[in-house]
């Protein structure tokens, strides 16, 4: 997410800033900690910024978002995913990237139809973003008729899931969906071929991370992962993945382009309507038509993307390749 903000504010200053002055990007770290966000959430409004670029974890932003609301703070997240962010009706919240329940329902969506499996087991990671998916996923998977053979959580951090994998194994399952961030992913994945478990695995865009494949190795193959569509294919994001390349030497992580769009909304929102009042922006964010570096994009009222396609990526070869 850094690596977007820096790369829109050195394009923006390049060609003189905003409003007269160079853009200033003041750094905040929420340790993926809700309290912290808080914390963040009061510097960031107390140092007076205009609008905030994040935060990561749904478990983040959404404490923060009313911070940033009573501080009069515009918030665009690149990447937090649970429908919560923006169904509160916060005047001053988007989202550039999808919503968890259209993930989820692509996933089960999935699972049924093209897998055609019906012994699901489920984990999450007890956060607001890993439980939200799992079960937005459990919901989608009910409408088809199917109810999951296990439910059950994880708790993040810890090294050795071998006990909870033990207990669902007990069901058969075909699948396991895991709601969740791509480090607990690999322990999942390597522990449950260590058990000598085939069940396949499928998660969502918290593990869309080129090092989930990369540690988890072997355990990795097969499994499928719901994100976005490839986002290199996109022409308009070609020159900020170039320049992504060229400034930090590899290719854009899974967010990286979501936060440059993010950037770029809010100083050409500032440029247009030649005010920083975050109730301003707010406004011409809302009603604009964006052409942005991932293709056109509009907002609804709630500060929702009207468009967000999933798709449904494979691990081949140490490699996630997105499934047509
Ligand atoms: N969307 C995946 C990870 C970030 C979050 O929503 O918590």
């Amino acid at each position: 997410l850094k690596n977007g903000v820096i790369i829109a504010v050195e394009e923006w200053n390049a060609r003189g800033g905003l409003l007269g002055q160079k853009i200033e990007i003041v750094w905040g770290d929420d340790q993926h900690d809700p309290k912290q966000a808080v914390a963040v959430a009061n510097k960031f409004v107390n140092e007076g910024v205009v609008g905030v670029i994040g935060h990561f974890n749904s478990s983040s932003s959404i404490p923060a978002s009313t911070i940033y609301r009573d501080g009069k703070v515009i918030q665009l997240t690149p990447a937090s995913t649970n429908p919560l962010f923006t169904e509160r009706g916060l005047w001053n919240v988007f989202r550039v990237c999808g919503r968890d329940d259209q993930q989820g329902s692509v996933a089960a969506d999935f699972i049924v139809r093209k897998l055609k499996k019906k012994k699901v087991a489920v984990l999450h990671d007890k956060t607001t973003y890993g439980q939200g998916l799992a079960d937005e996923t459990v919901k989608a998977l009910e409408q088809a008729k199917i109810k999951s053979v296990y439910y059950g959580s994880i708790t993040q951090g810890d090294k050795d899931y071998r006990s909870v994998l033990t207990a669902l194994r007990q069901y058969d399952p075909e699948i396991l969906f895991y709601g969740g961030i791509y480090p607990e992913a690999v322990l999942l994945t390597k522990q449950m071929r260590e058990l000598g478990m085939k069940t396949i695995f499928v998660s969502g865009d918290g593990v869309w991370a080129k090092e989930f494949p990369k540690i988890a190795g072997k355990a990795a193959e097969g499994a499928f992962i719901t994100f976005t569509p490839d986002q290199t294919k996109i022409k308009e994001a070609q020159e900020v993945i170039r320049r992504h390349k060229e400034k930090f030497g590899a290719g854009v992580g899974a967010y990286t382009v979501y936060s440059y769009v993010a950037g770029v909304l809010l100083f050409e929102a500032i440029t247009a309507t030649r005010s920083t009042d975050s109730v301003t922006i707010a406004d011409y964010i809302k009603r604009t038509k964006w052409k942005t570096a991932l293709g056109p994009l509009q907002f609804d009222k709630k500060g929702d993307v009207l468009v967000s396609p999933y798709v449904v990526w494979e691990v081949k070869d140490g490699k996630f390749v997105e499934l047509q």
